[in-house]
């Protein structure tokens, strides 16, 4: 399988350590956006989105890093990070909804305004939207906080939820969000980002 994937990318990221915890290789295919190469004809014909990552197995596009983890999950039946009992799928499902509509939108908010704009030159950071962001962000990470005040890890045993929430709330500590309120939530991501896949 290969992946298009831009090595900064948290989203690329995500899929990279589901492969490597699922023993899934993937061959890697750089992606420079600076070069538009993620605006050719040949590129939106299988992401029209002109995103990355995309994945391609066989004749198969996929995109959508939360798609892409759970068909990786698909393609290792029986590996715990994707239990088969359908209420730890749907607890799963879940949380990757869940991350992507009320947390992952608005840490990348406040990491494109603080951290990206600086690093491409791209003007001043929009306070509104930092603040904006930062609203929210005190309405939902306490959900997560208080469900890893009582469990160890999301669903069950460590899981592909782990590592769709775990990829986003790894990036708090360069948008400078402050975990220091969540400290369950800070204990599971140190768990988290501690294994092989993460830091390979
Ligand atoms: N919802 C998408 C978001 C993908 C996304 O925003 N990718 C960024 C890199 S992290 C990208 O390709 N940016 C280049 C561009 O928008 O031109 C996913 O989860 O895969």
């Amino acid at each position: 399988m290969k992946l298009y994937d831009i090595p900064i990318s948290p989203n690329c990221r995500v899929v990279r350590i589901a492969a490597r915890e699922l023993g899934l290789p993937l061959e890697l295919v750089p992606v420079n956006p600076r070069a538009g190469e993620n605006r050719t004809a040949d590129y939106l014909a299988q992401n029209p989105m002109g995103k990355v990552p995309t994945l391609l197995d066989g004749d198969f596009a996929l995109w959508e890093s939360a798609a892409i983890v759970l068909y990786l999950c698909g393609k290792a039946p029986g590996h715990g990070l994707y239990p088969s009992e359908p209420r730890a799928q749907a607890e799963i499902h879940r949380w990757a909804f869940f991350n992507a509509s009320h947390v992952k939108p608005h840490v990348f908010t406040v990491m494109f305004e603080r951290v990206m704009k600086a690093m491409f030159g791209m003007g001043a950071p929009d306070q509104n939207l930092i603040a904006h962001a930062e609203k929210e962000l005190k309405r939902f990470l306490p959900v997560l906080d208080q469900r890893l005040a009582k469990s160890e890890y999301l669903v069950g045993d460590y899981s592909a939820a782990d590592v769709l929430v775990g990829a986003v709330i790894e990036r708090c500590a360069p948008a400078q969000i402050d975990l220091a309120p969540y400290p369950a939530l800070g204990a599971w991501l140190a768990r988290v980002t501690a294994r092989p896949a993460w830091k390979e």
